[in-house]
């Protein structure tokens, strides 16, 4: 059994901890607490990580971790980071500005797992459907430095987080397939 570690990142309320549930089948761990941070009107946040197993349809398993969105809390992401077979970028489609928003996790990504395959995952999607994706897509270009596919879903539904994993995992796929061949 091969096992991939996943690392997701994104701001404040864009779906981190809802997206580690959605897969969990019930086993997750997660450090949320009754949030203090008044720039955000959420009730908790998460101030460690959350973590999920998941077992992939092709016996492969994977070993997910959703960061705190918290600025405050950035120290954590590059160590979460190490080691990470593939990176979620996740920006919430109902945000004032979705493309903007990605950036410091598009910049840590640059920083600390530039070679790592990622895609960025636009939640929220079933709220705002017309959000503005060629944005979201030329911001990863241009921030990463590199294309990122980009998927828009909704971070509670298992089967759109499962959606989500495959494209990841096809990039992780087409990753091993280029090192093969230099
Ligand atoms: N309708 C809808 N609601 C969502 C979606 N994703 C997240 N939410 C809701 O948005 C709120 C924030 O989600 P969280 O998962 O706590 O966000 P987070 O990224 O973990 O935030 P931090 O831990 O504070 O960084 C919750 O009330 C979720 O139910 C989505 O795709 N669609
Ligand atoms: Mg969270």
């Amino acid at each position: 059994m091969i096992e991939h570690k996943v690392v997701i990142l994104g701001a404040m309320g864009a779906g981190k901890s809802t997206l580690v549930r959605a897969v969990a089948g019930g086993t997750v761990i997660d450090t949320d607490v009754i949030n203090t941070d008044t720039s955000s009107a959420k009730l908790s946040t998460t101030v460690a990580m959350d973590y999920a197993d998941v077992n992939l349809p092709n016996g492969d398993r994977l070993r997910l971790y959703g960061t705190p969105g918290q600025e405050r809390f950035s120290f954590i992401w590059p160590v979460l980071l190490q080691g990470a077979r593939g990176v979620v970028i996740l920006a919430d489609a109902s945000s004032p500005d979705v493309a903007q928003e990605m950036e410091r996790y598009l910049l840590a990504l640059r920083e600390h797992a530039a070679k790592v395959p990622a895609v960025i995952g636009i939640s929220k999607f079933d709220l705002v459907p017309d959000v503005d994706l060629d944005a979201c897509v030329l911001q990863a270009q241009k921030t990463a430095g590199r294309p990122l596919p980009l998927v828009p879903f909704d971070a509670r539904s298992e089967d759109a987080v499962m959606m989500l994993m495959d494209v990841l995992m096809g990039e992780v796929e087409a990753a091993a397939l280029v090192e093969d061949h230099v």
